[in-house]
């Protein structure tokens, strides 16, 4: 398939469109005529994690196509399809780079490696091994990931193994964990077409999972009974396809999350028959409590009082709290207007509270699911455990049988595993400004662009004493500027690996082509690391990452993760499989914690729900106080300033600026104004606005329109010329450390 330009320009102008209103775009039916074989692989972007068929000529990748066997049947949103031209950027790095005097310049790997392994052994002869660390991504393959973690756990005994997934996913992995005992979603993406009512919180679902969110539309037109609520104070095209859309005042979900349980109360529509039985009642001290306790909890809460906090009218709560009840089946979608927050946790127990007292959970389309955001995010980081609390598959640091069977598994002595948590993200960047953290090795993310508070963090960059080895698909991304080495990766199918996606669904990436240059493998680098750091080789005795997913496999084996039978072999063959997947004849699983549903609960068992990851085999409801946001406007910074995603780019936009197509249809990046505010301050559609924090302040040009509620502007995060990340706040969640990108104060005015 050749799709000329004009084509492209004519998706490109019609693509927020086509998603708002859910009408598929396909290259399926585009003639393949110009392709030698197809490979199977994943997108390269979002959470949603759809299947991609690559076609190749002459041993290039020359187009990309949705894979009609994967949950996307055969559909791509634009940035999937548009991922050709990436591979081959003039931009990429080719070869290894070493600082002299200043500047990047060309190195052998011999020299690049030689460097970096001095480096980390100075700083571990010196400091310790908690003056080394690794910084990863939730855009890594599972390999990647798995091995980086186990060079710097097992091999160099430091737990300082974080990555972007904490910026990110943090908060919901507390969420998931506190309420059930254990990570990941109970459901799957199936549950959107059973679904009757859909509640969806602080996601953007039409720009930022946009395949999932065709799913959303088509449902809701096939059935004119199917309701979906949107919470979000910014009106976004996700909003408005809402039977409801609640522009409530941001920061205030704790506080409308409660009231809609007082109503569902209130009105009888909580389900005593499945809470009773299969749900425990528990405040803030972890004490025991009773749905008594619960009710009178939530009398702070009633739609009057919730109203005065969230600016919602108690109506709106009213009808909102009885929708998501009555249906016949409600399933919640969430991203980061939840999770990047102080209270992301609670936010994620609120949401999974509204499904157990309604028992909404465990029954086709009904469940409380958690978006991921990259396309590696659950698999990669979560579930192997790439932050520095966790050992692979739900395991826990602090935990000593835990490390003791993880020692075992790795052929270690007994109790040589460090047991104290190494640094998390927010704490690893001040450890290296402060000079504490001497060496960091940083894969496939861009910290200099994507972190809160950013000059803090790159003056500690900066730092002479401190050394960076990045490894890194561009010379432009921020971090570059940072970086002591730069070593070149193999991108996306230039190397094979697996990838899992937010429903719990592992699918193989399969190598394609060769890497250009001098690129590499990530996995062949950390394997490089390893030797000449001077890690024991018996921990990484890999032929190839197929022999990384064989030990993965058998780590996860004897926990709930259980994925054992999802061999490489069927990952060649099928389109992804969901985990647990106990066997190899194993279908993979859509239901978790429900007898004959989940292959880890018995079929004997005498319950019908079973959440094994509790004691007591009962999920929890949190009793969560509403706490605002940590730092709220005030007469000095009287807005509050969000931001967040747009449909055409990816991140940092290292890539999607690539695309003459999606640099075209966000060039750069704005600010949005709501109507009435623009007008008091005299701004017009494309004036200069001063945005001003406390961290920093910043020009940007206006986008007057009713998308954000008023008091509130929104500024999207991809734009490397606009470092909006200068003014954002780095206050953190105190369970899951997430920081609140979502929510600071600001002064707006006309520049
Ligand atoms: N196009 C595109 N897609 C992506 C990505 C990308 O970069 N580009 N990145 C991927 C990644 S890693 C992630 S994590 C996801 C993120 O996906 P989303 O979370 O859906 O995207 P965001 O734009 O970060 O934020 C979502 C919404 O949160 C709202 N919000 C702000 N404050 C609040 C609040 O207090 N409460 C509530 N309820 N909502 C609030 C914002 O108005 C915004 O519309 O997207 C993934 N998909
Ligand atoms: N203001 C604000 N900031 C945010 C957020 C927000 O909502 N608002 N969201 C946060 C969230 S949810 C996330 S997930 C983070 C994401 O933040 P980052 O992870 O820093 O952003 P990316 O642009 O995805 O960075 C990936 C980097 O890896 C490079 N790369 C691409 N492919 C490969 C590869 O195959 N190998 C290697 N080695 N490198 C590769 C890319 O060029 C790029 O530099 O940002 C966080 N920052
Ligand atoms: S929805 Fe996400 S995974 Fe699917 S094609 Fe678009 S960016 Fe890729
Ligand atoms: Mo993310």
């Amino acid at each position: 398939m050749k799709i000329t330009r004009r084509e492209f320009i004519k998706c490109t102008a019609a693509s927020s469109a086509f998603m708002a209103i859910g009408v598929p775009f396909s290259f399926a039916a585009a003639k393949d005529k110009n392709v030698d074989h197809w490979v199977k692989g994943v997108c390269r972007f979002c959470g949603t994690g759809c299947g991609v068929m690559v076609g190749v000529k002459d041993k290039k990748v020359v187009t990309v196509k949705g894979d009609p066997n994967n949950h996307n049947a055969g559909f791509l949103c634009l940035k999937g399809a548009l991922m050709t031209p990436i591979i081959y950027s003039k931009d990429r790095v080719t070869e290894p780079l070493i600082r002299k005097n200043g500047k990047l310049v060309p190195a052998s790997w011999n020299e690049a490696m030689d460097l970096v392994a001095s480096k980390f052994k100075d700083a571990i002869k010196k400091d310790g091994p908690t003056a080394v660390g690794y910084y990863g991504s939730g855009q890594a393959l599972t390999e990647e990931t798995y091995l980086a973690s186990k060079i710097f756990k097992a091999g160099l005994n430091s737990n300082n193994v974080e990555g972007n997934p904490r910026l990110c996913m943090a908060s919901a992995v507390g969420g998931y964990v506190t309420t059930f005992g254990k990570d990941e979603p109970c459901g799957t993406y199936d549950d959107i077409d059973a679904a009757t009512c859909l509640f969806i919180i602080g996601s953007n679902t039409s720009e930022c999972h946009p395949i999932l969110f065709k799913r959303i539309a088509a449902r809701k037109q096939s059935d004119p009974n199917v309701k979906v609520i949107v919470v979000d104070p910014r009106k976004t095209n996700t909003a408005r396809i809402a039977d409801v859309h609640v522009a409530f005042k941001p920061g205030t979900d704790l506080a409308l999350l409660n009231s809609m349980a007082y109503v569902i109360i209130q009105e009888e529509l909580d389900n005593y028959r499945f809470h009773s039985k299969y749900v425990s009642f528990m405040d803030n001290k972890k004490n025991k409590l009773t749905f008594k306790d619960y009710q009178k909890f939530l009398e702070d809460y009633t739609p009057e009082k919730a109203e005065k906090i969230t600016g919602v009218p108690a109506a709106t709560i009213e009808k909102i709290a009885k929708i998501f009840a009555e249906s016949s089946a409600t399933t919640s979608l969430w991203c980061m207007g939840i999770n990047q927050r102080i209270r992301g946790v609670w936010a994620n127990n609120l949401i999974s509270n509204l499904h157990l007292l309604t028992g909404h959970i465990g029954k086709p389309g009904a469940t409380p699911f958690s978006l991921t955001g990259q396309p590696n995010a659950c698999g990669g980081v979560r579930d192997t455990g790439g932050l520095a609390h966790l050992l692979p598959a739900g395991r826990l640091i602090k935990k000593k049988s835990h490390r003791n069977e993880v020692e075992k598994l790795w052929g270690l002595p007994q109790d040589s595993l460090n047991p104290k948590p190494g640094y998390h993200t927010m704490a690893m960047w001040s450890a290296l400004a402060e000079g504490k953290l001497k060496a960091l090795l940083v894969l496939c993310t861009n910290p200099a662009h994507s972190l809160p508070n950013l000059n803090k963090y790159v003056n500690g960059m900066k730092r002479k004493d401190t050394f960076i080895a990045l490894i890194e698909l561009f010379k432009d991304a921020e971090t570059v500027k940072y970086a002591d080495v730069v070593l070149p990766p193999a991108y996306w199918c230039e190397r094979e690996g697996v990838y899992g996606c937010s429903e719990r669904r592992y699918a193989l990436v399969e190598k394609a082509i060769d890497p250009p240059g001098q690129c590499k493998p990530a996995v062949d680098i950390l394997i490089d690391f390893a030797k000449r750091v001077g890690v024991d080789p018996k921990l990484v005795p890999y032929k190839n990452s197929a022999d990384i997913w064989d030990e993965w496999r058998a780590v996860g084996r004897p926990t709930t993760y259980n994925f054992w039978g999802i061999t490489r072999e069927r990952l060649r063959k099928e389109s992804g499989i969901k985990w647990p997947c106990p066997t190899e004849d194993h279908p993979g699983t859509d239901i978790r914690y429900v007898r004959g549903k989940d292959p880890n609960i018995p079929k004997d068992h005498p319950n019908k729900y079973h959440f094994y990851g509790k004691p007591d085999g009962k999920a929890v409801i949190w009793f969560r106080p509403y706490k605002a946001a940590a730092e709220e406007p005030d007469a000095q910074y009287p807005f509050v300033l969000t931001t967040g995603r747009v449909i055409d780019h990816w991140h940092t936009g290292t890539m999607t600026m690539k695309v003459p197509e999606l640099r075209r249809s966000f060039p750069k990046a704005y600010v949005e104004v709501n109507k009435k505010d623009a007008k008091k301050m005299d701004i017009q559609n494309g004036d200069n606005v001063l945005l001003e924090t406390r961290r920093d302040k910043m020009v940007f040009q206006a986008r007057v329109s009713d998308v954000c509620r008023p008091g509130l502007v929104f500024v999207p995060w991809f734009d490397a010329n606009l470092l909006i990340n200068k003014l954002t706040y780095d206050a953190i969640d105190p369970g899951s450390k997430q920081p609140e990108f979502k929510i600071c104060a600001v002064k707006v005015s006309k520049a």
